[in-house]
């Protein structure tokens, strides 16, 4: 395999799509061996047919604003693979979407799939739809729209979308509302539905969740634990929200949120009331990250910076693609960093993780570390499908379940002889060989 040749092919055949050629480029150079190794994936082309996805939907949302202004937007689902499973994936809506985005994330989402153990295809979609200071109402017409042309292409043994940036389970009641009036079904057909409705239980927690918990399993390699540990996060979203939660159970201090206009450094730890104050600032769709530095005296606002900065043992990357840089990550390393463990997807840039893996920390990639939240959409499909729901409990020992095995099948897969583990490559090749042989065993379709 040459993957200098793949690389410039798929520039010439991508142009404009950086980030996924970023995200092509990580899987290739990991699974190279394994393609060596294993002329069946040679012979059966999977390496062409793996980075084109099976189908590109683009349509066309318009809506109209309180003023009674016409606004149109562009609405993407990217149904990447579904070699074993319904495709699957979550809906972004952000100013920065753009094709080349979701094809990253569609990318990157088959083969966290595949880690899961669930039988669950990879897709992606959404919107360059901004929701920011956008009212209720305007929320809601635009998801109303927006699903007016989804519905066709989707469907609960198809594919099933979920939430991501932008995207909660305030979109998602309004999405699936509008989906259930035109095909007259109640089919369960999203996952992040309200807990009434068929939501399942610690879905809004489970990347966050999933994410510590898999920072919990690398640590253990090492014979270290959270307890006492000082853990930097960035954003302070869904995922963010579910880190600090469960890092801060687990006996760990959260000292930063951040926003994309700097970060909040608190030195008592982010916890307890204060996070419940930060949802009231978030459910009101206010700046959340300089408030919060108003209200407790001692924490300051850090204007236009990062939280990589601050000297910390876990850092969590919880907000955006290419959010720490190569400068942010020697910073990191520099003051001692243990483990970093991606809540995001694709946070660090290759240099970054060039410098985690040279430092030999433990560094986990999104596609194993945020895999939680996905694992527990499964589950929600799986309670939808008996008709039944389990409690909080059930649920969260069942994605602690799949957080070790993910965890596991990246020390399979990314061992070293000298015993470092790489997670990158064990996510990846992991992640690669079912899809791989799923595709093998199918044929060319
Ligand atoms: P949310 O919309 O809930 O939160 C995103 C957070 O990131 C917000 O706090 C936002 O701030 C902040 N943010 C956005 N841009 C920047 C920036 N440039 N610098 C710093 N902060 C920024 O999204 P999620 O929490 O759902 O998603 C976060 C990440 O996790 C994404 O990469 C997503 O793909 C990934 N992910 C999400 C899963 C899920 O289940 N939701 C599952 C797996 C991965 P503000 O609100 O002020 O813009
Ligand atoms: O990136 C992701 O894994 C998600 N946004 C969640 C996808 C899902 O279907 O739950």
């Amino acid at each position: 395999m040459d993957l200098e040749k793949i690389m410039i092919e798929l520039e010439k055949k991508n142009p404009g799509q950086p980030e996924f050629l970023q995200a092509v480029k990580e899987v290739l150079e990991s699974i190279e061996d394994v393609i060596k190794e294993n002329p069946k994936y040679q012979a059966a082309n999977i390496i062409d047919r793996i980075v084109e996805p099976d189908r590109v939907i683009t349509f066309k949302v318009e809506w109209l604003d309180d003023k009674g202004n016409v606004n149109v937007n562009r609405g993407y689902r990217v149904q990447f693979n579904n070699a074993i499973g319904p495709y699957k994936g979550g809906l972004r809506f952000h100013p920065s979407v753009t094709l080349g985005g979701l094809k990253f994330l569609g990318f990157e989402q088959t083969f966290k799939n595949s880690l899961t153990t669930l039988p669950m295809g990879g897709a992606k979609g959404g919107s360059d739809f901004n929701p920011k200071g956008k009212s209720n109402a305007e929320i809601m017409r635009f998801c109303h729209a927006f699903m007016a042309e989804l519905y066709r292409y989707i469907g609960p043994d198809t594919d099933i979308p979920a939430g991501d940036i932008g995207v909660g389970g305030r979109e998602i009641g309004y999405m699936y509302g509008m989906y259930k009036k035109i095909v007259n079904t109640h089919n369960g057909v999203f996952t992040g539905k309200g807990r009434n409705w068929g939501g399942s239980l610690i879905r809004p927690e489970a990347t966050g969740f999933g994410t510590v918990y898999f920072a919990e399993e690398m640590l253990k390699t090492r014979g270290e634990t959270l307890k006492g540990k000082i853990v930097a996060v960035s954003g302070f979203g869904n995922v963010s929200w579910g880190s600090v939660i469960k890092a801060t159970q687990l006996g760990a201090k959260v000292v930063t949120i951040s926003g994309p206009d700097g970060y909040v450094y608190d030195p008592d730890g982010i916890s307890g009331d204060k996070i419940d104050y930060l949802l009231e600032l978030r459910a009101s769709n206010q700046d959340i990250v300089k408030p919060y530095a108003d209200q407790y005296p001692n924490a300051k606002f850090v204007e236009g910076r990062r939280p990589w900065e601050v000297k910390c043992d876990i850092a969590l990357p919880c907000a955006i693609q290419n959010e720490l840089n190569g400068t942010d990550a020697q910073n990191l390393v520099n003051n001692g960093v243990l483990c970093v463990s991606e809540g995001a997807n694709m946070p660090c840039t290759p240099e970054a993780m060039e410098v985690f893996l040279k430092a030999k920390i433990l560094y986990a990639p999104g596609k194993a570390s945020n895999a939680g939240g996905v694992a527990t959409s499964g589950l929600e499909q799986t309670q939808n499908a008996m008709k039944l729901s389990w409690n909080a409990q059930e649920v969260e020992q069942k994605l602690h379940q799949i957080m070790v095995n993910i965890h596991e099948a990246c020390v399979k897969y990314g061992k070293e002889p000298d015993g470092f583990v790489n997670y990158v490559k064990g996510a990846n090749v992991a992640g690669f060989i079912k899809v791989a042989d799923a595709m093998i065993d199918q044929g060319v379709i």
